[in-house]
C-alpha cells in the first residue's frame, strides 16, 4: 500500500507538472483527489490492515493527498499568472499614440451670414420679426399693392397651394402683418429674415427657394436719405469701409420711388473688370419709400407717416462677400464647401 501511494504521488505530480492549462489541471485533480480516485480506493482498503499499520498508512495517504493538492494549487497559480501575462501582452494599449481627430461640425455659412446681417441691423436699432412661409395671397400680394391681375405678379411666378394660399415669394408679408397688427399705429423698425419660394429653374444664380432679409422703417418724417444712410452703414460694415455705394432708380410695386443699390467693385476698385462686368459696380439690393397704398392698407395715415423698405438675398450677399460662384453650393452641403467657412 505504501508503494502504491508513493507510485500514485509520483504519477500525479508528474501530470501536474506537465499540465499545460487550468482545464487539464482540473482533470488531474478530479482523477487523483476525487471521490472515485485511486487514493480514496487505497483508504477504503485500509480495513484489511493491522492496527499498527492503519494509522501509518492513513497518515501517509493524507500526506500524499495534501502534497498533490498543494502541487495543484501552486501549478494553478503559475498557470493563471501566465494566462494574465498573455492577456495583458495581447491587449496592450499604447497610450502614447496620438488620439483620433474629432470632426466637429460648425455653423452653415448661410446661418453665419444671416446672423451677421441681423447683428448689424440690431446694432442700428432694428428688431427681428418672423412670419409664416405658407402665406395668404392677401399678405403676400394684395397688401403690398399687387392686386389680383397686377402684371408684376407674373414677375414672381409662385407656388400656390390653393387659390388663396401660397408659399411666400418674399418676406414682405411679415412687414405687412406687423404694420396691420400694430394697434397704436406707431413707428415700426424691423428686419425680416427667412426662406422664400419662387417658381424658378435652378441654376448658378437662381434657386426656387432662397433666403431674404428685408427691412422696414415707418415713422414720421422718414426720408430717402435715411434709407441711404442705413444702407451705407450696412454696405461698409458687411463689405469693408473702403466700399462706396450708389443708388439707381428702379421700380417695385410696393415702394415709390424705388431704387437699386450697387457697391463699388472690390476687385477693380471701380475701374471695371470681369467681376463687375466692366461697370465698376455690383448690384446688391433693392429698396425705396413705402408706397402710400401699402401704408394705408395696413391702417396707417400716409399723410402723417412715411417709411422706407429694402430687400436683399442673403445668398447673394454671401456669394459677393466670399466669391462663391454658384448658389446651389448653399443647399448641396458638400463638406469641402462648408468647411471653408468654419472659424477654427
Ligand atoms: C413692405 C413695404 C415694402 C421690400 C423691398 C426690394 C425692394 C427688393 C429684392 C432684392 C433681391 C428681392 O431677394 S431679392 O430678389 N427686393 O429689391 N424689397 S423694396 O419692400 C417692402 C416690403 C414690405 C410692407
Amino acid at each position: 500500500m505504501k508503494e502504491r501511494l508513493l507510485e500514485l504521488k509520483a504519477e500525479a505530480l508528474e501530470k501536474v507538472a506537465n499540465a499545460g492549462g487550468v482545464k487539464e489541471l482540473q482533470q488531474v485533480k478530479v482523477e487523483y483527489l476525487g471521490k472515485k480516485g485511486p487514493i480514496t480506493e487505497v483508504l477504503r482498503g485500509m480495513g484489511k490492515l493491522s492496527a499498527e499499520q492503519r494509522p501509518l498508512i492513513g497518515q501517509m495517504a493524507n500526506d500524499v493527498r495534501s502534497d498533490i493538492s498543494s502541487a495543484i494549487e501552486s501549478k494553478q497559480a503559475t498557470l493563471e499568472e501566465a494566462a494574465l501575462e498573455k492577456q495583458l501582452e495581447e491587449e496592450k494599449i499604447d497610450v502614447t499614440l496620438p488620439g483620433r481627430p474629432i470632426h466637429a461640425g460648425g455653423r452653415h455659412i448661410l446661418t453665419s451670414i444671416l446672423e451677421e446681417i441681423e447683428d448689424l441691423f440690431i446694432g442700428m436699432g432694428f428688431a427681428v420679426a418672423e412670419g409664416p412661409e405658407v402665406e395668404q395671397d392677401y399678405y403676400n400680394f394684395e397688401a403690398l399693392n399687387l392686386p389680383k391681375g397686377h402684371p408684376a405678379r407674373d414677375m414672381q411666378d409662385s407656388f400656390y397651394i390653393t387659390e388663396e394660399i401660397l408659399m411666400r415669394t418674399h418676406t414682405s408679408p411679415v412687414q405687412a402683418r406687423t404694420m396691420t397688427n400694430n394697434e397704436g399705429k406707431g413707428p415700426v423698425k424691423i428686419i425680416c429674415p427667412g426662406k422664400v419660394y419662387r417658381r424658378d429653374t435652378d441654376d448658378a444664380t437662381h434657386s426656387h427657394q432662397f433666403t431674404q432679409v428685408e427691412g422696414l422703417l415707418v415713422d414720421e418724417n422718414v426720408r430717402m436719405s435715411d434709407l441711404k444712410g442705413v444702407l451705407n452703414v450696412f454696405a461698409k460694415q458687411m463689405f469693408g469701409e473702403d466700399r462706396e455705394i450708389r443708388l439707381r432708380p428702379s421700380f417695385f410695386p410696393f415702394t415709390e420711388p424705388s431704387v437699386e443699390m450697387d457697391i463699388s467693385c472690390k476687385v477693380c476698385a471701380g475701374e471695371g473688370c470681369s467681376v463687375c462686368k466692366g461697370t465698376g459696380w455690383i448690384e446688391i439690393l433693392g429698396g425705396g419709400m413705402v408706397h402710400p397704398n401699402v401704408l394705408e392698407m395696413a391702417g396707417y395715415d400716409s399723410k402723417k407717416y412715411t417709411g422706407f423698405a429694402f430687400g436683399m438675398g442673403a445668398e447673394r450677399i454671401a456669394m459677393l462677400k466670399y466669391g462663391i460662384d454658384d448658389i446651389r453650393h448653399f443647399y448641396t452641403n458638400d463638406v469641402r464647401f462648408l468647411n471653408q467657412f468654419h472659424k477654427a
